[in-house]
């Protein structure tokens, strides 16, 4: 067993047991969590600490957010799954719910979020032949470097992170790259390529470190794809539901995508539940028998996402997202810290750039904030996203700055 020094035998004996039985697809910061509430997690020998990573987004409504939990044990009390076999109670009371929360015709239900982006893919590409005229196999969907959509083979296909894609060939083809934040780039490529169906874009890049696109760039690209009649697809799986401060990202330039993507807090953390909307020509595209899924739209899911999203807008966790996440943007910068590169983002989708004390300088700070209190991950080497959950209050975000600013000392 590799031991981590300064361990508990408690804490060791869960690391050892995953080591020796679960897969190595991951290398998690050395703490063993066995209970969550709101803005904060405990670990197995009691210990406190702020989760500031929200498990990516998916907890934007805090740990066990009560109403949620209510909601998912008396569902779960009563029906959890019908396959689609049949209809449920549920499914046709999501619908309306979700398709007026956005303002979309429709929803096609899925699980997880990757689960959705292919479904959007499979949309866009059937709508590309059968709406707009594409020859069958021509259609091209142009994605950004630096993207991160899902890990499915498909969606790996199109990836620019070795780490996700490496000697997982053979890609699926019918994708085109281009440099994100560059719209000259996307309007090169419209020009030059006839069939293209779709852009497939997070309206801000989480995994490559928080890369907050310019003011515009949604705006000015979204309007490329409608002139040149390809929809625009926003993967909002990590940026949507209040995260950076509206309901959508996109909503910070008021532009509708023509697919939406939806995952992680869609069920506030509870269970797997992702969503792919749209308008009734790209979605009647798929007929009964030509997608689905056996969990896709299950009563279970559709009850604890009607509540997500209630909870997002009875407690404004949109306008707490923006008001807190400008305190500690402000905060980190009033740190002065010169191991801090550069802090960014936009509502609590926040990120700080290390500077390049030593290769390891981002994990070190991060075992240093979890002996101080606090959960974060490094992302690409030398990035620390800070994305705690929404309804964290300003008392809590001062104190988090304390132990950020406190913690980065280890660099000295
Ligand atoms: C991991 C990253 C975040 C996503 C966007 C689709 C998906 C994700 C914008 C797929 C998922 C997760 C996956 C998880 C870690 C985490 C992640 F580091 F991988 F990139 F958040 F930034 N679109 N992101 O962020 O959703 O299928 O996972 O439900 O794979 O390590 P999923």
């Amino acid at each position: 067993m590799q031991s981590t020094i300064g361990l508990s035998a408690t804490v060791q004996h869960y690391l050892d047991l995953e080591e020796k039985y679960g897969a190595h697809n991951y290398h998690p910061l050395p703490v063993v969590l066995e209970r969550g509430e709101g803005v904060f997690v405990w670990d197995v020998e009691g210990k406190r600490y702020y989760d500031f990573l929200s498990g990516y987004s998916a907890v934007n409504q805090g740990h066990c957010h009560q109403k949620i939990v209510e909601a998912f044990i008396r569902q779960s009390r009563k029906l959890t799954l019908t396959s689609r076999a049949f209809h449920s109670d549920k499914l046709g009371e999501y619908a309306v719910f979700i398709t007026r929360y956005f303002g979309y015709d429709k929803v096609l239900p899925m699980n997880t979020g990757v689960e959705a982006v292919e479904t959007a893919i499979k949309l866009c590409r059937k709508w590309a032949y059968e709406v707009k005229g594409v020859p069958d196999g021509k259609a091209q969907i142009v994605v950004c470097e630096g993207n991160f959509h899902g890990r499915t083979t498909g969606v790996i296909s199109f990836s620019t992170d070795p780490s996700s894609s490496t000697h997982f060939g053979p890609y699926l083809p019918g994708f085109i790259r281009i440099p994100y934040n560059d719209a000259a780039a996307l309007e090169k490529v419209l020009r030059e390529n006839e069939h293209v169906a779709g852009f497939l874009v997070e309206p801000i890049q989480g995994e490559a470190g928080v890369v907050v696109p310019d003011d515009g760039y949604l705006t000015r690209t979204k309007q490329l794809c409608a002139e040149a009649n390809v929809l625009f697809i926003a993967d909002e799986i990590q940026t949507g539901l209040a995260r950076t401060g509206k309901l959508l990202a996109c909503d910070h330039e008021n532009i509708r995508p023509d697919i939406l993507i939806l995952g992680k807090a869609l069920s506030g953390g509870m269970l797997p539940v992702s969503a792919v909307l749209a308008d009734d020509s790209i979605m009647l595209t798929i007929k009964p028998g030509e997608h689905g899924s056996t969990y896709g739209g299950n009563p279970l899911a559709c009850q604890t996402a009607i509540t997500s999203l209630e909870v997002l807008k009875d407690e404004q966790m949109a306008e707490n997202a923006t008001a807190m996440g400008k305190l500690l943007r402000e905060g980190l910068e009033s740190l002065q810290s010169r191991h801090i590169e550069t802090v960014r983002g936009k509502g609590l989708l926040n990120a700080i750039v290390i500077s390049h004390a030593h290769a390891d300088a981002a994990w070190d700070l991060c075992l240093q904030l979890k002996e101080n209190g606090l959960l974060a991950k490094p992302t690409h080497g030398d990035k620390i996203r800070f994305a705690p959950p929404l309804i964290i209050n300003k008392e809590q975000v001062e104190e988090c700055v304390d132990i950020i600013g406190k913690s980065l000392t280890c660099l000295d």
